[in-house]
């Protein structure tokens, strides 16, 4: 890393909210590190969240920041994105925060392949609020609001992304750090919506309802159940059902909204123009 992470932090807002062995400050390293190797300017940055422990990052950070309502970053982004297009915006968000109060604008943000990048941190619970099941909840695990096992099934949000028209969208977890850290830079380098899952760990309510009190045990659990698409392709279906896929999992290239916007705004200037 060019810069000392410190550049990049407000460090008078320390300390942080997390606690400790919470995953969220690993995916913020990989963040910081990710902007640092495109050597991108403080102030073309800018870094949008909703509500929640990971929506808690961009305060801590020294770009333009936005800390909005619960659910609504990507509203508040897609507005910031049209109208300084040159601005690299960012969207830290949780696996509640995005997929379910903020699911609608989630799939309308990818449709219009807005060039914004996301990158939701999945610790499968609502951790502020003290644990409630999320869109992300595995089937079976315990949450406040499961206390006898979860019945639902969860999304597969990269799948889900991409479906709706993102141009790329990847994978990673907090063990894999480094290899996270690159995705993002990736997605943030993308002409379009962009979308990295990084899977985070909350020990605090996940962790302690689930068998894994400790940081450790949720990042050993990360490692044994994160496979490459590569060994993922080398795997039965019964040995990779309780696997999930890390890494690059989709790119596309599609027309972008704000370049679209920009000609139709130039197109209907000039025609008052002609009409004057
Ligand atoms: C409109 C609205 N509904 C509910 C809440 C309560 N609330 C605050 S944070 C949160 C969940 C956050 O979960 P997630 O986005 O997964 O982030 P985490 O805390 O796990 O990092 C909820 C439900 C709120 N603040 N506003
Ligand atoms: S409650 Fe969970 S998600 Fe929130 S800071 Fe603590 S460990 Fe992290």
């Amino acid at each position: 890393m060019a810069k000392p992470i410190t550049y990049y932090l407000r460090t008078d807002k320390m300390p942080h909210i997390w606690c400790e062995g919470c995953g969220h400050g690993i995916v913020l390293s990989a963040v910081l590190r990710a902007v640092d190797s495109l050597g991108l300017d403080k102030d073309d940055v800018c870094v949008v969240s909703g509500i929640g422990c990971a929506s808690r990052a961009p305060g801590y950070l020294d770009f333009d920041t936005l800390h909005t309502t619960h659910g609504r970053a990507l509203a508040f982004a897609t507005g910031i994105k049209t109208m300084k297009p040159n601005l690299n915006v960012l969207v830290l968000t949780g696996d509640g925060d995005l997929a379910a109060i903020g699911g609608n604008h989630l799939i309308h943000a990818a449709r219009r392949n807005i060039n914004l990048t996301t990158i939701c941190f999945n610790n499968s619970i609502y951790g502020m609020t003290s644990g409630q099941y999320s869109p992300m909840t595995p089937t079976g695990k315990m949450a406040t609001t499961a206390p006898y096992g979860h019945i639902e099934e969860p999304f597969d949000l990269c799948e889900l992304v991409f479906s709706a028209g993102a141009s790329f969208v990847a994978r990673g977890t907090c063990y894999h750090a480094n290899p996270l850290s690159k995705l993002i830079a990736k997605a943030i380098a993308v002409n379009g919506f962009s979308f990295v899952e990084a899977i985070s760990q909350c020990p605090t309510y996940y962790g302690r309802r689930n068998k894994m009190r400790d940081a450790l045990v949720m990042l050993d659990w990360q490692k044994e159940h994160a496979v490459t698409k590569r060994a993922a392709s080398r795997l039965s279906p019964e040995e990779l059902k309780d696997k999930f896929i890390i890494g690059e999992l989709g790119t596309r290239t599609r027309p972008e909204y704000t370049e679209r916007y920009e000609s139709i705004i130039k197109a209907a200037t000039k025609e008052t123009d002609d009409n004057v």
